[in-house]
């Protein structure tokens, strides 16, 4: 089991690797010839030599609903200091119309990038058009936004249906191909949500004794996780083989709610998850947790990359991906030491 997970990390990194090779390269090549040509663009070569001490940024994050986005809050605000960069930094409680109000108060202090991890996918154009009128770059960071490309300039963040998709074909491998699943979707209308969603969906097609009996929203966090399986637990009881829970917030909360309901997570009911964060990590160790998906929020360093380069008039890939693997008990107690959120 061991080998086989490690193998399957492998595989997948291998796939997202030529995944990249096709989304990234082929858009910019075209592009990165037009200036090349043109005399008449000096401008971005003056502008060229801003550093990360000129930079001032402005940042709409969603909120503190998990231990995933804590890492990611955490990893921007540490680069930015790092770094010497200004950080304008705004909470929006998972909201979408703070993060709005947010925007518009980067785009009047006149910043020189915004950074937003968009809560939900849609109701974007509006301010993101104000941004752009006012030439300011906007950076999708984690999450997208179904606005036209032309309103950002890049997104730095995972594949979603990706994660889904290995999600589904884990939970295959853990329920022999047969089994009665219950899901803890993310953030209604969120583009984790909806692509975790679909991808485990297309994964599990294959086995048409995998049913997905029961499906709601926990929102993202421990307490409404804990919630939504209680009232699984209620309708289904014994029936339920397995949970799939669109983050470790979630299977955390799921577990409480299972262990009071007198069955016995990672046994009784199966659990695979998304994030791979620290308690994830520690409840497969405690045999409570089957699977879980790596997506990864140290983006910070990869942020602020792109920021600079966006400044200074360099060409930038319109999706840049993260790397991730999928881990499983086996390698929690090793493993759990390196982790870094
Ligand atoms: O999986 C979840 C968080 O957008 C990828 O948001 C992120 C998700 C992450 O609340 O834990």
């Amino acid at each position: 089991m061991n080998v086989r997970s490690v193998l399957y990390a492998i595989l997948i990194g291998a796939l997202m690797l030529s995944l990249v090779g096709c989304t990234t390269v082929a858009p910019a090549a075209p592009a990165a010839e037009a200036p090349a040509g043109d005399q008449a663009a000096a401008p971005a070569a003056e502008m060229a030599g801003k550093t990360f001490e000129d930079l001032v940024v402005g940042y709409a994050q969603i909120g503190a609903e998990s231990e995933w986005r804590t890492a990611n809050t955490q990893s921007i605000k540490a680069e930015a200091e790092r770094l010497g960069v200004e950080l304008k930094f705004s909470d929006a409680q998972q909201k979408q119309e703070n993060q709005i109000k947010a925007i518009r108060s980067f785009i009047a202090q006149q910043v020189d990038v915004i950074g937003v991890s968009p809560v939900v996918e849609t109701g974007w154009e509006t301010v993101f058009q104000e941004a752009k009128d006012a030439g300011i770059p906007l950076i999708l960071v984690d999450r997208r936004a179904a606005v036209p490309e032309e309103l950002y300039v890049t997104y730095l963040g995972s594949d979603f249906v990706e994660e889904g998709r290995r999600a589904g074909q884990a939970m295959a491998d853990i329920l022999g191909g047969e089994g009665k699943i219950v899901e803890l979707v993310g953030t209604v209308g969120s583009a984790p949500a909806n692509d975790r969603y679909s991808g485990f969906r297309e994964a599990i097609t294959e086995y048409p004794g995998m049913e997905i009996i029961a499906s709601q929203s926990g929102d993202f966090t421990r307490a409404k996780g804990k919630e939504v399986m209680e009232a699984f637990l209620k309708s289904y009881g014994d029936e339920i083989d397995a949970l799939y829970a669109h983050n470790d917030d979630m299977a955390i909360g799921a577990i409480q709610a299972i262990e009071e309901y007198g069955l016995k997570p990672g046994e009784d009911i199966k659990i695979v998850s998304v994030d791979a964060v620290r308690g994830a990590f520690e409840a497969m160790i405690e045999g409570k947790l089957n699977c879980t998906v790596e997506c990864n929020p140290l983006l910070g360093p990869q942020f602020f990359d792109l920021a600079l380069k966006v400044v200074n008039g360099e060409e930038v890939a319109k999706w840049v991906p993260s790397e991730e693997g999928v881990y499983f008990p086996e390698q929690a107690a090793e493993l759990l030491p390196t982790r870094q959120y």
